[in-house]
């Protein structure tokens, strides 16, 4: 809550709304073609893993099919997809990113 001094010389207490924003979960999607490193390179470059956090979350993705990089809210996770998928593309790999409401 907060208190306002009012021009009455009356303190009021208002109340400000919070509103939680819906989150989303970023996803990795296997492929048969893009070389494990260039998925390290992409984690670590796009959502600050190091080298062992990025090397997990590959081998994880490699072995069960997709696998989540983060939850960010609506516009970092579409900011992310993008980036990591024409990223993907400029250097002619399929590698997929996707964005789930949580
Ligand atoms: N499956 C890919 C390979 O064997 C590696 C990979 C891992 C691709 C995670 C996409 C995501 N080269």
């Amino acid at each position: 809550e907060n208190k306002n001094q009012l021009d009455t010389g009356l303190l009021e207490e208002t109340e400000t709304q919070l509103i939680e924003p819906k989150m989303y979960k970023v996803i990795l999607l296997n492929d048969d073609y893009t070389p494990m490193d260039f998925v390290i390179e992409v984690l670590q470059k796009f959502f600050d893993m190091d080298e062992q956090k990025a090397t997990q979350i590959m081998l994880h993705v490699h072995t069960r099919g997709q696998g989540l990089c983060g939850i960010f809210t609506h516009e970092v996770a579409e900011t992310k997809t993008a980036q990591v998928n024409e990223y993907a593309r400029d250097n002619e790999h399929p590698l997929l990113c996707v964005a789930e409401i949580v």
